[in-house]
Order: C-alpha cells, then sequence, then structure tokens
C-alpha cells in the first residue's frame, strides 16, 4: 500500500498487517519511512513491518457487508474478515459483484423452507442467497426469454449438490403446477445420489458424476419437464471394482482405507432389500462382499442406509420405474457384489488362472441370466484373433482380476446410463414445453491429492473447461464488449487458462492425444507414456516434466502432479468382446440390452476384432464438449461454493483455506471488474424508449442518444456513472434502480389522473 501509506499515517486510518502466524490483524501506522512502517496493535504494542505488506482495512461501517462491490478497498485481508464476519453471524451467502459465494456451514441453517421462498419472491428481503440467484434467473428467462444456467462450483465438499438441491426447491415451489412434475424432478436427486454419490475421504456424500438438470417450463412459468445430461464415464472407473479412490489404492497398492466407501446404493441395497428380494438376489450384507468390504468403512455417521433404500424406491415409484423394472436393477447390483466375489486359481505352472466354481460364479451367473461354465470361460481366457479364427489364450490372475473388474464396471455404467434414461424419459417436456428453460450444473470439485491419477486427471480437466466459461463470461467477455463499443476502460489483467486447455486438449501434440496413442501401441507401459509427454510437451508452460511415471500441470488452482501408474489401462476401458457375448445372450433383459447398446455404437458391424472403441479420455471430453455447448447458449449465473474446514465441521473458518480457494477461482478478479464497470448496458434506443417520456424539456433532437443523454442529465446522473458506447449506455450500480424508481412516480401519476378524470367522467 506503498502509495496510501501517508493519507493512512496522517488520517490515523486502520491498516491490515499479518502476524507472524499467518493471521490478518488491524492496526494504525504510528511512524512509517516509506518502505517501513511502525504498527500500533490494539494491544498498545508496536511492531515493525515492511510498507509493501499492509493493506488499507474498510471503514467499521463497511463492517459485514453483503457484497463485497461496497468495499472502498478491496483486498485479500478485507474480504477473508468479511467472509468470516458473516459466517460466524450464520451469513453464509455473500456477493462477490456478480457472483453469488456460499459457504458450507456444516450444519443445519435455517435458511430455508417456504417462508424464505415466499420472502424471496415478494422480494421482502434482499440478503444474498440462493433462493435469489434461483429468482434472478427465473424472472430474466420469462421476461426476456432467454434460457438461463445456474453454474454452481468449488471444490469437493464444498456444498455444490446441496446448493443445487435448494435451486431446484426454489424453481418447483416457484413453477409448481401442481401436476406433480415438479415433484418427481425433485426426487431424481435422491436416486443420482444413491447410484452416483460415494462417501471419500473428503465429503460424506461426494458426487462422483457431473450432471446439469435442465429444467423445462411452460408458458405460464410453470414446469412442464426436465432433462438430465450426465458426465458419466468416471462412474465406471471410480468405485466399483476399486472401492477406495484413495491415492494409495490409485497407485496399486493394496491399503484399508478408514473412510471411503463404493457407491451408496450397494449399501442402502444390502441393508434395506425386503426379506423376498433377498432371497431372490442371493442378498448377503455388504460386509460379505469383496467390492465392499476392502474398506473397513462400511456404514456412514448419522446414515441410515436401510431408510435410505425405502426412500429410493419410493422415489423410482414417483418417477414410474415399475417394481419390475426395480427387480431388474436390483438384481444388476446383486450381480456386481457376486462378481467381485469370484476368486481364481492357479491352473497350471505359467500363472494362469481359471474362475474358481462356488456360490460366487453360480449367484453371479445366475443374477446375469448366463450359464455358469459360460461365465467362467469368459473369465478365464481372452480370444486372440489372426484372421478369422480365434485362439482362447489364458489369462494371469492379474489378467483375470481386471476382466472381472472391467465386466462390473461395464454393468454399472450401463445401468447408470439405462436409470438416467428411464428418468428421463419419465420428465420428458410435455407437450406445453415453451424451450425455455433453467439449467442447473453441478460437477465433481477441482481435486488435488498427494498422489493423483487418472480419476483426478479428467476431473481436473472438467474444471478447467468450466473455469474458462467463468473467465470468459465474467472476465473477458465484459471487458472485450467495452473495447468493441469504444468505452473508455482501464484493462484488468486476469489469469487465462487457454494455455492449460491446449495442453490437454491440442491435436497430436496434447496430453488428450498422447495418452490415446500411447494406448493403441500394445508394447506401451506408462512410463512410456510419461516419457513421451515430456519429450513433446516440456516446453508447455503449463505441463512439468518430474522424475520417473510422474508429470505435472499447471491447473488454474494450482499445480497438481499426476502418476501416471495405470492411466493406459483406465484410458483403455479394457472390456473383451467375450464380455459383451456373453452379456447379448443372457436371457434377462437389462445384460442385454447393456450388449445391443455397446454393439451398436459403432455404425460398422460388430465382430470380434470390432468391438467399438472409443477410450475414456476421448468419451470423457466429447461429454464435457456437449456439456459446454449447452451452457454457451445460456444466460450464466455463478455460484462459488468454499469449504471453510477441511474436516467437515461447523463453525470452523480456515483462512488460509478459504483465501486458497477464493484466489483460484477469480472472485477478487470479477469483483475488481464489477467494481470499475458499468453493469447495466441498454441500447440508445432502448433508453429512450423506456425513460424517454419522463423528458420535461421539449427541445431535444429525436435521435435516441439525443434523448437518453437529456435524461440524463436531467435526473443529475453525474458523467462517472455512464459511458455512452457506440451502441449503448453503460451505467453503474445502482443508476438504473434511481431511473426506475422515477419512472414509476410518474406512471402512479399518470393513473391517479386518469382515475381522477374517469371518476369525474362517470
Ligand atoms: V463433491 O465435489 O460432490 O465431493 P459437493 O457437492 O460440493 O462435494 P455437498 O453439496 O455434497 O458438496 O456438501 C457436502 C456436505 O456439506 C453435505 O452433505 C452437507 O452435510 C453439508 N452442506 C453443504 N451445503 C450445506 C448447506 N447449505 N446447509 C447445510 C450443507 N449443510
Ligand atoms: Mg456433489
Amino acid at each position: 500500500m506503498s502509495t496510501d501509506v501517508w493519507r493512512f499515517w496522517f488520517q490515523k486510518l486502520s491498516v491490515w498487517y499479518q502476524l507472524p502466524n499467518g493471521q490478518w490483524d488491524t492496526g494504525t501506522i504510528k511512524s512509517t519511512s516509506g518502505e517501513e512502517s511502525y504498527i500500533s496493535l490494539v494491544n498498545g504494542n508496536v511492531i515493525k513491518v515492511s510498507t509493501e505488506d499492509l493493506f488499507p482495512a474498510n471503514p467499521q461501517i463497511l463492517e459485514g457487508v453483503d457484497d463485497l462491490l461496497q468495499f472502498s478497498f478491496l483486498n485479500e485481508p478485507s474480504v477473508l474478515h468479511n467472509l468470516k464476519y458473516r459466517y460466524t453471524r450464520d451469513m453464509i451467502y455473500s456477493k462477490a459483484g456478480p457472483v453469488l459465494i456460499a459457504i458450507n456451514p456444516f450444519k443445519h441453517a435455517q435458511l430455508y423452507g417456504n417462508d424464505f421462498v415466499t420472502a424471496y419472491r415478494q422480494k421482502t428481503t434482499d440478503s444474498p442467497h440462493v433462493y435469489a440467484v434461483a429468482d434472478t434467473a427465473y424472472n430474466e428467462m420469462m421476461s426476456d426469454g432467454v434460457n438461463q444456467s445456474i453454474i454452481i462450483s468449488g471444490e469437493s465438499g464444498s456444498g455444490k449438490t446441496e446448493t443445487a438441491k435448494f435451486t431446484m426447491q426454489y424453481l418447483a415451489a416457484l413453477g409448481g403446477a401442481g401436476g406433480g412434475i415438479e415433484h418427481e424432478v425433485l426426487k431424481t436427486n435422491c436416486i443420482l445420489e444413491a447410484f452416483g454419490n460415494a462417501k471419500t475421504s473428503r465429503n460424506d456424500n461426494s458426487s462422483r458424476f457431473g450432471k446439469v438438470i435442465e429444467i423445462h417450463f411452460s408458458y405460464l412459468g410453470k414446469i412442464s419437464g426436465a432433462k438430465i445430461q450426465t458426465l458419466t464415464d468416471l462412474v465406471c472407473m471410480l468405485n466399483v471394482g476399486s472401492p477406495m479412490k484413495s491415492p494409495d489404492s490409485l497407485a496399486g497398492k493394496v491399503q484399508l482405507s478408514t473412510s471411503e466407501r463404493s457407491f451408496h446404493i450397494f449399501y442402502q441395497l444390502c441393508a434395506g432389500a425386503p426379506p423376498s428380494l433377498k432371497e431372490k438376489l442371493d442378498l448377503r450384507t455388504a460386509k460379505e462382499y469383496y467390492y465392499l468390504n476392502q474398506s473397513d468403512c462400511l456404514v456412514i455417521n448419522g446414515v441410515d442406509d436401510a431408510n435410505k433404500f425405502n426412500k429410493l424406491m419410493e422415489a423410482l415409484d414417483i418417477i414410474q420405474i415399475s417394481r419390475e423394472q426395480q427387480e431388474h436393477a436390483f438384481a444388476m447390483l446383486a450381480a456386481i457384489l457376486w462378481l467381485g466375489n469370484i476368486s481364481f486359481q492357479a491352473i497350471d505352472n505359467e500363472n494362469h488362472v481359471e474362475a474358481l466354481a462356488g456360490e460366487a460364479v453360480s449367484n453371479a451367473a445366475k443374477l446375469l441370466g448366463c450359464g455358469v461354465h459360460e461365465l467362467i470361460v469368459a473369465l478365464s481366457t481372452h480370444k486372440i484373433w489372426a484372421g478369422k479364427d480365434g485362439v482362447a489364450k489364458k489369462l494371469t490372475l492379474q489378467q483375470a482380476i481386471d476382466t472381472r473388474d472391467a465386466l462390473a464396471k461395464f454393468i454399472y455404467a450401463s445401468l447408470f446410463d439405462w436409470l438416467l434414461e428411464q428418468i428421463n424419459k419419465s420428465l420428458e417436456v410435455g407437450k406445453w414445453c415453451t424451450g425455455r428453460s433453467i439449467s442447473i450444473l453441478d460437477i465433481f470439485g477441482f481435486e488435488s491429492f498427494k498422489k493423483n491419477s487418472f480419476e483426478q486427471f479428467c476431473i481436473n480437466y472438467a474444471n478447467e473447461r468450466l473455469q474458462q466459461h467463468f473467465n470468459r463470461h465474467l472476465l473477458k467477455l465484459e471487458q472485450e464488449e467495452y473495447e468493441v463499443d469504444g468505452v473508455d476502460w482501464t484493462k484488468v489483467e486476469f489469469e487465462d487458462n487457454q494455455e492449460c486447455l491446449d495442453l490437454f486438449e491440442k491435436r497430436p501434440l496434447g496430453l488428450l492425444s498422447l495418452l490415446d496413442e500411447e494406448s493403441n501401441f500394445p508394447k506401451a507401459t506408462d512410463l512410456t507414456f510419461a516419457n513421451k509427454l515430456k519429450q513433446h510437451l516440456n516446453a508447455n508452460p503449463c505441463f512439468k516434466g518430474d522424475r520417473g511415471r510422474a508429470f505435472g500441470v499447471r491447473h488454474y488452482a494450482g499445480e497438481v502432479l499426476y502418476d501416471t501408474n495405470g492411466f493406459l489401462e483406465k484410458n483403455r476401458d479394457p472390456l473383451h468382446f467375450e464380455l459383451v457375448q456373453l452379456l447379448s445372450s443372457s436371457h434377462c433383459q437389462l445384460p442385454q440390452l447393456f450388449a445391443s447398446k455397446m454393439l451398436n455404437q459403432s455404425s460398422k458391424p460388430a465382430s470380434p476384432l470390432n468391438v467399438p472403441k472409443q477410450s475414456v479420455g476421448t468419451k470423457f471430453k466429447g461429454q464435457l464438449f456437449k456439456l459446454m455447448h449447452q451452457l454457451e447458449n445460456t444466460s450464466p449465473h455463478f455460484i462459488r461454493c468454499i469449504k471453510p474446514n477441511a474436516r467437515q465441521l461447523p463453525c470452523k473458518y480456515e483462512d488460509d483455506l478459504v483465501l486458497q480457494q477464493l484466489r483460484c477461482c477469480g472472485v477478487l478478479e470479477v469483483v475488481r471488474i464489477s467494481r470499475c464497470g458499468y453493469p447495466s448496458r441498454i441500447t440508445h434506443q432502448e433508453f429512450a424508449e423506456r425513460y424517454g417520456f419522463l423528458l420535461s424539456e421539449t427541445n431535444v433532437a429525436q435521435d435516441p442518444l439525443s434523448i437518453a443523454v437529456a435524461v440524463l442529465q436531467q435526473f443529475n446522473i453525474l458523467p462517472e456513472m455512464y459511458q455512452v458506447g457506440y451502441t449503448k449506455l453503460y451505467l453503474r450500480t445502482g443508476q438504473i434502480g434511481a431511473l426506475e424508481d422515477k419512472r414509476k412516480q410518474v406512471l402512479q401519476g399518470i393513473t391517479g389522473v386518469q382515475k381522477y378524470f374517469r371518476g369525474q367522467q362517470a
């Protein structure tokens, strides 16, 4: 604060200084040499600090303001203090200009429900809230006819999914047609969470898939249907087969994790299935299944899985999935659990194995609708094709386990897709659809562990794209518009992440392309892949070569070190043709369907040599692009969720953790741009039409620009409060509000006079 230091010293204003433990506190400048200053602390002590490290504090009157835009001084300690001040008073929502900041309370907050919905609907309160964001989106959709999106982002456990649910509840309350469709839309959460969420070390209810739910509205503003789109490829990789997705298990070590579980649905089914279903599916308790008992965490504190299962069945009923269909789906889950229990025995001296006949194989075969022998063969051999002739090659233990897990993952991923299809069918937009919609996006947050694998690679890539969307809308497009329209503007610099996205996406020399290339090369290993990356990408500033199999990426949110161990295998998604064939020969409906979908993905007829294959990475990128494309055509509203501590505890606010999240998501830059920016913009024509009639002066040229300028002058709007662009007027916060008030007053006056005259005539 070198430039302000004399003024602050002279006027005895408060400044922020940092304590050796990293905490910030306020004091006043006792004396200064310009470069160094002595600060008087509240306790009377005096300390010497570098003037560079001081930040101006805001006047007391601004303590706890609900929008950071109102600050006299925008700096990190002020922002941190303000958010903490509010958080400790249960005000978890704040605004950072156009962005809503939501800090996870990790406790029941008395901020939701009908009374609050009404208050935000009727605008009797204007404190920042997720309801207020939903309300704005709804109003803009209804008045402008433009589709809206609410984009919720933040780290794992920061509250995205809960926030998405509150948004949906508000829209359902507002747009409830009484026909029950809004009820169905809300019920999808319970289903998607059961199948797509799992307990991780960071969040007891962590979403392992990304979703956009597009809620459609009728002309009357009532919900008419919904469509859910997901980023699901991760689902098949993340939990099934290797229930622990902790970095150690990804690195190949078998280690018990104390805090992670597989998808909730497995535990719910085992705990809550009624006895008849249990018997039909040969279900046991969760601890008897290998896929679940590899972690010593089988229950979640405060969660009753059996009760959740009942709720799930109710939700499935509500979205009209018949009991018979439900049973088919549960059978697939039971089949997966039994597959996991299949073990293998050595059959020769060359490490070849065969699946062991027994309870696990026979139960899995029964549930999958195939023969025991066929299942054993499919899990123990792999056909190598030379021309039209196939030779069955025996598998080693590791190959057999991978084959078994690949089958389980394929069934799970297919089941998830099938379920989504059923949900979408049930919520299909009715004939009253206007094409108006609000999309709510909730994807997995940025992840950085000690060791990071392919899963983190995909998740962080998706977040990088999302960050660009945010940058584009709030930082780039805004400034570009000023430039194009000739507004006098000093550019605010911000971190552009295009380079990092290029590192992932460039062809042929980007991370994803190089991964695909190496995955197609039979002799490649994770090490050759890592070397290839270093060979081609070392010059890229976002890439950092590391020792052995590791490489680093400089993400917008910080540097992440990835371990390539398992990258090739996970990217290839090794599902042998024999397994698809096995499912297609099933006499049960779902396995058949899953197999035929797989085989029909390709335009060419399926054959053993031509199992349609798209790498997992490429598929993920495709889904992500589709999702982003959908968002591009909407008017976005951003919510940034913040995790105040890493232990999921209430009332615990850790400055460092909050600061790191604020820094990496560009919130301060947005406030900076909004503060010097002109959030209201309106064409000369529109402005003149709306406010021109307020002019008392009649001697004004009749072109829209002259009318507009005359209006601004008549109402004493100061020149620093607006800018005139070539096509639009740009106004600072609050100016349009003032004009609207004037307009309303005048209109009310006119109506009053008309009423008076009508009364006279009568
Ligand atoms: V992940 O990226 O899917 O791992 P999210 O979705 O960001 O993560 P989630 O919404 O699941 O986090 O929130 C984590 C937990 O915080 C929830 O299970 C709640 O216990 C808690 N939470 C979050 N938001 C609120 C809230 N507004 N009020 C009360 C909340 N509790
Ligand atoms: Mg979530």
